[in-house]
């Protein structure tokens, strides 16, 4: 039996503002923040997909092209890069996340359209194979340099095919092994998603890693130079000696984009999003926890973590937290570190069990008067009961970002300067956790 332990709010970030309109007002309640961008899951767009989105290939097979192509920032700037993208697709960022089955035979072809070599490597397999052959380290003939962590497929055209068993479930990263550094700045990296062979809803063997699967997420966590991407899209020397990561991203957008639904059509190179829905824990509803799948490609510690609750970590680099007798080993944690290459799978959910229902608990709650709130045509308004599931009352003609009185809590890497876009804060590597009513949020 797994306690949690998430009363209260234990919001550390000065990100203590609610947003409504254009007028951030700070408040001393667990925050409440939302952006515009939440109008994308509003009643009419209610379809909009978000979780973690699938390949399964066929029958563990996967074509992939590594390309070039451009990713937007939430500032305007367009940043070449490269990345992984389905042979039948187009250019994305980050590459599509694979989708096994621990114990099957996992078949990667890999095309390469880049003007200089490339490969995957993948981090917790064994017996990987590449066209055949072990994968193993390349080396220059003459000058016996290592040139690529496992072979590569030639410039332009060349391809090769990586083959291996999925190992133990969990979560793993997939990246270039060739001229790494700069490689995987660029942007080839992507999320390898290993099922247990005998209860796909589960993370890991246990049957206590069971999750929602419509809440299921993939926090693929990367940074920028665009200084770095200028200088390979202008076949320029890179200095890295001035490497200045300017943008943080989950799953290749940074917030506010990291809100819009899977496939938003302006994010035509970047079709996975990061807002988290969860529902409530009680004895009568008990639900499954939702499912996040944490992953570093970036060359720094991303200590990451939401408001308002801990998460339960239960793997860590696609490995069951498990003793050596079998005991539970899975922590509570609410700022999780991830470090570069590594994954980490944690449940979320939301137990603040005494604070759903206004008329049993027994802190009375002020709420504005309408004539203390501002109005104007075009405001987003909030309900201000911190109560879950009261919706409240609105004026007409206003956009309101509150379908059923849920909360949003910020989530965002605690190193702030990676929540900002080139600077700018309440950017970057952040998103917001959605938590439902306890009886579901239906459209009104
Ligand atoms: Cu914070």
């Amino acid at each position: 039996m797994r306690l949690n332990r998430s009363r209260g709010a234990r919001s550390r970030a000065p990100f203590k503002a609610r947003i409504r309109g254009r007028a951030p007002v700070a408040v001393g309640v667990a925050a409440v923040v939302a952006a515009t961008a939440l109008g994308a899951t509003s009643g009419a767009q209610a379809a909009t997909s978000e979780g973690l989105l699938c390949e399964k290939g066929n029958q563990g097979t996967f074509s992939l092209a590594a390309r070039d192509g451009y990713v937007s920032t939430p500032d305007g700037n367009s940043i070449y890069s490269w990345g992984y993208s389905l042979s039948s697709g187009r250019f994305q960022l980050p590459g599509p996340v694979l989708c096994v089955t621990s114990g099957q035979t996992v078949t990667v072809v890999l095309h390469n359209e880049l003007p200089e070599a490339t490969s995957i490597v993948f981090p917790g397999q064994h017996g990987v194979t590449a066209d055949g052959n072990p994968a193993q380290p390349q080396f220059d003939a003459t000058s016996h340099e290592l040139t690529s962590m496992v072979q590569p497929a030639a410039a332009t055209s060349g391809s090769v095919t990586y083959q291996f068993k999925a190992g133990s479930p969990g979560t793993y990263l997939y990246t270039s092994g060739t001229d790494v550094t700069k490689q995987q700045e660029m942007g080839l990296f992507g999320a390898l998603v290993v099922r247990p062979a005998t209860a796909s809803g589960q993370v890991n063997d246990r049957s206590d890693s069971a999750f929602n699967p419509q809440h299921e997420y993939v926090f693929l966590l990367s940074e920028i130079d665009p200084d770095v991407h200028l200088a390979v899209e202008r076949k320029q020397p890179v200095d890295w000696s001035a490497y200045n990561a300017r943008y943080y991203m989950i799953n290749g957008r940074s917030m506010p984009d990291t809100l819009a639904p899977n496939k938003a059509s302006w994010l035509p190179n970047q079709p996975y999003g990061a807002l988290v829905h969860v529902k409530p824990w009680d004895a009568a509803t008990n639900p499954l926890p939702a499912a996040i799948r944490y992953l570093n490609a970036g060359r720094v510690n991303f200590p990451f973590h939401p408001h308002g609750s801990d998460e339960r970590v239960v793997n860590k680099d696609g490995h069951a937290l498990v003793g050596a007798k079998g005991e539970d080993l899975s922590y509570l944690k609410y700022d999780l570190d991830v470090m570069p290459g590594q994954t980490v799978d944690a449940l979320m959910d939301w137990r603040d069990v005494e604070h759903w229902n206004p008329t049993t608990n027994p802190v009375p709650t002020q709420l504005p008067v309408i004539t203390d709130q501002l109005l104007v045509g075009t405001d987003t308004w909030f309900n201000e009961s911190p109560y879950l599931g009261e919706q409240g009352t609105f004026p007409s003609n206003i956009t309101v970002n509150n379908e059923c009185g849920e909360y949003y809590h910020v989530a965002h890497s605690h190193a702030l300067q990676q929540a900002t876009n080139y600077g700018a804060t309440f950017g970057g590597m952040m998103t917001v956790f959605r938590i439902d009513p306890p009886a579901g949020c239906p459209v009104k």
